[in-house]
């Protein structure tokens, strides 16, 4: 009988733990505090279907500026429940948010389709730059400022990371009669590394029209946004292909520590269909989450000849018998994308002498 009331008891307890189980995740469920504040990709929990909804077209100190389908503005701020999880991200709300809106704040973040973002300043937070978007212009120049192949792995890397399209945009292409031998060389083995890589390429110039034409039907319908340094022409591309009048810069005047003329990221309805976003320049761009898989399956010209590595996990730093270093000193890999790789895999492991030293 001693089993009978243990039997009892268990299934007393079980009962109770049931309950107790069902009453907790009904608590977590109405408990909005629960609502992962670091995922910046879910949804924000309240919905209300009866509010207004409109998309965010800017972002300043006062609120985000919000447009509703009328193209009615209204300078939101967030709801209480946004702004204390504002702590927790660098930035809660971004460009190109669509969201539910109440007496002039916000009070719903619609889940993101797609998101371009980076590391913050300090490194410990997410930064959003755009969300929403199909496709990102990742626009350089050749010469003033001169080509930076290494951020454009970057900005490739973030996209597909948020799962954009990457598209390089050479803007400039006028000045390339006065690059220097230097500057020209850079041009031809970025242009050999990175044809192959299946990313479109292509070249502009705002000066003389080359490839505004196309730029324009690329950008027909799609929602884009154009990233890249200071100075490169990005908000001159935008006005050459659109008629629009964005404030541009005069480069002579910047410094060399390149002065932000675009100050604010902006989300433009575009004359005939679509959406583009303008944003500051920027110098430095740190991958938000990098990993390992993220830097190999970019760099597919170097991983193409991992299959013959001696090692099957062979990262072609220091491993003896590695393909990749071969292939590099027959010249069959760009230095500049080894280079390049070399960088990012180190930034994606944390410390790469200590992996290295545990792993040889
Ligand atoms: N030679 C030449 N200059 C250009 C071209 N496109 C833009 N520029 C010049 O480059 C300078 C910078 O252009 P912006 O459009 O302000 O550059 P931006 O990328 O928007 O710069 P930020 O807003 O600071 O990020 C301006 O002086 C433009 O006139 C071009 O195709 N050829
Ligand atoms: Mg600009
Ligand atoms: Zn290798």
């Amino acid at each position: 009988m001693t089993h009978d009331r243990l039997d009892d008891e268990e299934a007393f307890h079980a009962r109770d733990r049931k309950a107790f189980r069902k009453e907790r995740r009904h608590a977590q469920e109405t408990d909005r505090s629960k609502f992962k504040k670091t995922d910046i990709k879910k949804e924000s929990p309240t919905l209300d279907s009866t509010l207004p909804r409109g998309r965010v077209i800017a972002i300043s100190g006062e609120g985000a500026m919000v447009e509703d389908a009328e193209g009615h503005r209204c300078l939101c701020s967030l709801k209480g429940l946004l702004k204390k999880e504002k702590m927790q991200a660098k930035n809660l709300i971004a460009v190109g948010d669509f969201v539910r809106f109440k007496e002039a704040a916000i009070a719903h973040v619609e889940k993101r389709t797609s998101y371009l973002s980076r590391q913050d300043i300090t490194g410990r937070k997410e930064q959003l730059i755009a969300v929403n978007i199909d496709q990102v212009l990742i626009t350089t120049s050749i010469i003033n400022p001169p080509l930076k192949p290494a951020l454009i792995d970057r900005y490739i890397i973030a996209a597909r990371k948020g799962g954009m399209h990457p598209i390089l945009i050479i803007n400039k292409m006028d000045l390339l009669s006065e690059a220097s031998d230097e500057e020209l060389e850079l041009f031809q083995e970025f242009l050999s590394a990175y044809e192959p890589l299946g990313i479109p390429i292509l070249s502009v110039s705002t000066t003389t029209g080359l490839g505004v034409e196309a730029l324009r039907s690329l950008m027909k319908d799609k929602s884009s946004v154009f990233s890249g340094q200071s100075g490169v022409g990005k908000s001159s591309l935008i006005n050459a292909a659109f008629g629009l009048s964005l404030k541009t810069g005069d480069l002579a005047l910047k410094t060399s520590k390149g002065a932000h003329t675009t100050s604010t990221a902006e989300l433009l309805s575009l004359p005939g269909g679509g959406y583009c976003i303008d944003t500051p320049g920027i110098r430095g761009f740190g991958i938000w989450g990098l990993d390992k898989e993220d830097v190999t399956s970019h760099f597919i010209d170097i991983q193409q000849f991992s299959p013959h590595c001696k090692f099957p996990d062979c990262m072609h730093l220091q491993e003896p018998k590695c393909a990749v270093q071969a292939a590099l000193e027959e010249g069959k890999i760009s230095p500049l994308r080894f280079e390049s790789y070399r960088s990012l895999l180190a930034e994606a492991l944390g410390d790469i002498d200590n992996w290295t030293r545990d792993k040889l």
